[in-house]
């Protein structure tokens, strides 16, 4: 009897300390976590390159502005030489906001608007760039956001060519990229600007690549902004921002910038 009662005993001494371990197990809080020293996040991709691009064109003596994403179809539109009927709106597939009167305020479908803004309020000389996000009615796929970004320069001076942005995009075509990369533009149309081209950059292999658009300022938009067009010349240029990170780090899905999956985003 005293030998089973011991037995019985020993065992339950047994199961209990097992049962006490395995609770310590399961139960342990590692309370060392936050000595060990904090991981550091980094900047997004988008706006490393941003801040890239603003480097670059600041090295080149211009400004960065900003302005707001919600705009009125003024700046957006009309004072970019497209009054209502302009049939070169069509190229924009303009994202509506319902506030006043329907049609009348948008979320900007470029960043010009910021440009019109920095002519209506600063007197030339004007040397500025303006990076930002933008939104057009766009189906997302790999190519393709409803939100992106872009870049877009200004300059108005006294005597402004065209020799004045062909030696710009050049200029920028090699600090950016490299001075093994070249530059050239391509007869285009914009409303805004006149005459208009798009630009292309050339890689070390030789191949030719699309980057933006560009072009003289339409007198129309300059003395819209209440500047002499007699007096004052300057050219303009665009390109779209998403696409470069993508070429630079071998992306193969635009969308993959925007879904926030630290797994992709801590590679950068
Ligand atoms: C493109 C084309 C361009 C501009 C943007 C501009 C702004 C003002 C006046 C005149 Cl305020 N022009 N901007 C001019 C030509 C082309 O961008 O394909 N962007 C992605």
């Amino acid at each position: 009897m005293a030998e089973v009662e011991g037995a019985l005993s020993t065992r339950v001494g047994e199961l209990a300390a097992e049962e006490r371990r395995h609770r310590l197990e399961t139960e342990r809080l590692d309370l060392t976590e936050r000595l060990s020293r904090p991981s550091r996040g980094h900047l997004h991709l988008v706006t490393q390159t941003h801040e890239r691009l603003e480097d670059v064109f600041v090295g080149l003596g211009f400004t960065v502005s900003e302005g707001p994403e919600v705009e009125t179809d003024w700046y957006n539109f009309t004072a970019l030489n497209m009054p209502p009927s302009h049939p070169a709106r069509s190229m924009w597939d303009t994202l509506f906001v319902d506030w006043g009167e329907p049609g009348t305020v948008v979320l900007r479908t470029h960043t010009s608007p910021v440009q019109i803004r920095v002519m209506e309020t600063t007197s030339p000389p004007i040397y500025t760039v303006v990076p930002g996000r933008v939104f057009r009615r766009d189906t997302a796929d790999a190519t393709h956001m409803p939100v992106f970004h872009q870049i877009e320069g200004l300059v108005v001076d006294r005597g402004i060519t065209l020799g004045d942005l062909a030696g710009t995009i050049e200029a920028f075509t090699k600090a950016y990229f490299g001075s093994d990369f070249n530059s050239r533009l391509r007869p285009s149309y914009f409303p805004f600007t006149e005459p208009s081209a798009e630009f292309d950059i050339q890689r070390p292999d030789g191949s030719w690549l699309e980057l933006g658009g560009c072009g003289m300022v339409h007198p129309n938009v300059l003395a819209n902004c209440g500047v002499d067009p007699e007096e004052w010349s300057g050219f303009a240029f665009g390109f779209g921002t998403d696409r470069m990170p993508q070429s630079r780090h071998g992306l193969d899905d635009l969308r993959e910038m925007y879904t926030n999956d630290l797994r992709f985003l801590e590679q950068f």
